[in-house]
């Protein structure tokens, strides 16, 4: 990638399992649309990913799925940088740092952070409360101005922004402050089953999520049980969460306005919709996931491109923390 005058995104998604409609939707899907206008740095976030106690053996072979997944997804390693987090150490390596311009009180607000403490009571480690000190590393170290992410990850990008400005003005000026970039359909996709809590792979109950590599007929089963209301008409409000839900997956896969969709579905029952609703993912899914295959396949060629992209990226990163060190007062010899 040569050196240009665009804005740099950077964004990253946690190798945890297969991706859901809910991580397509609000992230990895505008990845690919953004590489056009920005120059874009797309990361594999394994550190993050052992917050959660995972399967070393599971987490080294979904590292490389995630990849091929975002490769498939239309994410080109000619015009972005790919890689894999623990690939780069700066990242670590400024973590440290940050964390010790980052208070306790700051990271104990953090919803996500009291939320996972909950979700595992038996493991409630360091990590997991400094990762988002880790997640500000991964922006700032790249000096991005955009950050793609859905609605869940809004307050770990304000901890971001006041964690550069705080140090930008203790070390005088270094870090871009970041802009988050959500989407305004789709931010937040809910679970099909409980439409008032977000869509997210590590739900116990299967019919919850749609995954990115599920088979039509698994697609067509869960948006049929998909839960939404006895009224049986297809409007958006907020006394409709489930059928509001729907309304936004078919918005994104069609391009059609709420307004259209509601006009398309007046007179019908929710089967129909729900049916309709089922073919427009799989219409996108289909061929992402034939993609994904042969991708996967080629093992030489997908190590090859993660080999590239940790090369780019830690060029970047190592300069970013190279100067951090010397600002700090860290010795250089
Ligand atoms: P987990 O359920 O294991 O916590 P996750 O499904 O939330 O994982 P992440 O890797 O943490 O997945 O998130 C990757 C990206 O997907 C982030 O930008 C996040 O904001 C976005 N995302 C996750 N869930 C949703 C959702 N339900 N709707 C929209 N965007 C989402
Ligand atoms: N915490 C993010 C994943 C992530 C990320 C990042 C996103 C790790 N580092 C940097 C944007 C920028 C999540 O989605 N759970």
């Amino acid at each position: 990638m040569e050196i240009s005058a665009k804005k740099r995104i950077l964004s990253g998604i946690q190798p945890t399992g297969t991706f859901t409609l809910g991580n397509y939707i609000g992230a990895v899907r505008n990845w690919g649309l953004l590489q056009q206008e920005y120059d874009c740095i797309y990361m594999i976030a394994n550190m993050h990913a052992i917050t959660v106690r995972q399967n070393p053996a599971d987490l080294r072979r979904q590292s490389r799925e995630a990849a091929a997944l975002l490769l498939a997804c239309g994410i080109d390693p000619q015009k972005s940088i790919v890689f894999v987090q623990s690939h780069v150490p700066a990242h670590a390596e400024l973590s440290w740092v940050l964390s010790c311009n980052t208070q306790f009180g700051e990271l104990s607000r953090m919803t996500q952070f009291k939320d996972k403490s909950a979700r595992h009571a038996d493991n409630v480690n360091a990590g997991l409360f400094t990762y988002p000190v880790l997640m500000a590393a991964d922006i700032l170290v790249y000096n991005a101005d955009l950050v793609p992410v859905g609605a869940d990850q809004k307050q770990h990008l304000e901890l971001a922004r006041n964690i550069a400005s705080r140090f930008n003005n203790a070390y005088s000026d270094t870090f871009t402050v970041p802009e988050p970039y959500i989407p305004k359909t789709g931010a937040r996709i809910m679970s099909l089953q409980e439409p008032d809590k977000k869509m997210s792979k590590s739900d116990t109950n299967v019919n919850s999520f749609i995954l990115m590599l599920d088979e039509p007929d698994a697609i067509r089963r869960k948006f049929k049980r998909a839960v939404t209301d006895s009224e049986g008409a297809v409007y958006a409000s907020e006394e409709k969460p489930g059928v509001t839900n729907l309304m936004s997956i078919y918005s994104v896969f069609t391009g059609k306005s709420f307004e259209e969709i509601q006009r398309e579905f007046e007179g019908k029952g929710y089967g129909e919709f729900k049916d309709a609703v089922a073919q427009s993912v799989i219409d996108v899914f289909s061929p992402i996931q034939n993609e994904y295959r042969r991708i996967l396949a080629d093992k030489n060629y997908l190590d090859g491109v993660l080999k590239a992209g940790a090369e780019q990226a830690s060029r970047i990163a190592n300069k970013t923390c190279a100067k951090v060190y010397k600002k700090v007062g860290f010795l250089q010899l």
